[in-house]
């Protein structure tokens, strides 16, 4: 059992409810945060308090509490369920409203954070890397819809899991309307050839967490840091492929589209930045007193 806050109280989990005229559940109208707290430590947590506060400013949904406060709000709501290894899902909606798309009848944003006790994603794809499958559905264009926002409406997303799934992959790799290699569903997308490290730009795609920290890890190793698009050409000849986000860690990519990458196994500067990563969720803010 798990306690789930929302908007100041704390509820049992399967009393936890909102309404059915919440915006965020009629439209998908809302912002959200997925956090990871490893060994008492919250992973980042300033950066995606700053996220979903932009995403919010973007939508024009106005959070009723300070940054400060919300990240003692989560926080609390570790404590209150006394976690330490934790998943944390941070959501603002638009709140209660009429029937009809227009939010300026829902006058109280919602605040809710369930946190529930999680391990690792993949479990022994680390050492074996992931098999990814590239889908048709497409990333929504920056003109539609800017990746960067982390709205509640996922769809785009879970067509393509749901493509991934169906064609038996690990996890999509998702095209932008160019056909360049966008990102994954939970995910972004790093390849490497001769050394150098290779991201699409954020137009196409969530700036993540987790990829600005490979980044920052792959500089700090020596390496050349490219921010372009490519394509599938370039992801089938990588060197090494892998994706990074709050769910995933950083894991290797072995197989894409029946393609082996490498030799079938995670490559040594992907091993490299997995360390990093390793050691960068030692220095997260502590739950608890130390
Ligand atoms: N792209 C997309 C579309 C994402 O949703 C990332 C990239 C990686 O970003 P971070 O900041 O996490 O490195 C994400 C993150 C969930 C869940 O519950 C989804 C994410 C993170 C945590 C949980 O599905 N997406």
């Amino acid at each position: 059992m798990s306690w789930v806050y929302i908007d100041g109280k704390y509820y049992r989990e399967e009393d936890a409810k909102i309404s059915v005229f919440d915006h965020g559940f009629l439209y998908g109208d809302g912002v959200f945060e997925g956090i990871r707290a490893y060994d008492g430590r919250v992973f980042r947590l300033k950066e995606h308090v700053d996220r979903l506060y932009d995403s919010a400013r973007a939508i024009l949904l106005d959070i009723p509490i300070s940054k400060e406060e919300m990240i003692e709000r989560v926080l609390d709501c570790l404590r209150k369920n006394e976690l330490e290894d934790a998943y944390i899902r941070l959501i603002v909606s638009r709140g209660k409203g009429d029937l009809g798309m227009d939010p300026s009848g829902s006058p109280k944003p919602s605040i809710i954070i369930i946190a529930k006790e999680w391990g690792a994603l993949y479990g022994d794809l680390y050492e074996k890397g992931l098999n990814a499958v590239t889908v048709s559905v497409r990333r929504n264009s920056y003109e539609t819809m800017p990746p960067g926002i982390k709205s509640l409406n996922y769809l785009n997303n879970i067509l393509a899991k749901i493509e991934a799934d169906v064609k038996g992959g690990d996890e999509a790799i998702i095209l932008d309307v160019n056909g360049y290699i966008a990102e994954g569903t939970g995910d972004n997308i790093f390849i490497v050839k001769d050394g150098t490290i290779i991201t699409p730009p954020t137009t196409t795609n969530l700036k993540g967490i987790t990829r600005e920290l490979a980044i920052v890890s792959a500089k700090d190793l020596g390496h050349e840091v490219k921010e372009i698009y490519f394509g599938i050409f370039e992801l089938y000849t990588a060197d090494e492929v892998f994706v990074t986000g709050t769910a995933a860690g950083i894991a290797p990519i072995t197989k894409i589209d029946g393609r082996i990458i490498r030799e079938g196994d995670p490559g040594e500067i992907t091993k490299a930045l997995m360390e990093r990563f390793n050691d960068a969720i030692k220095d997260g803010t502590p739950i608890y007193h130390e």
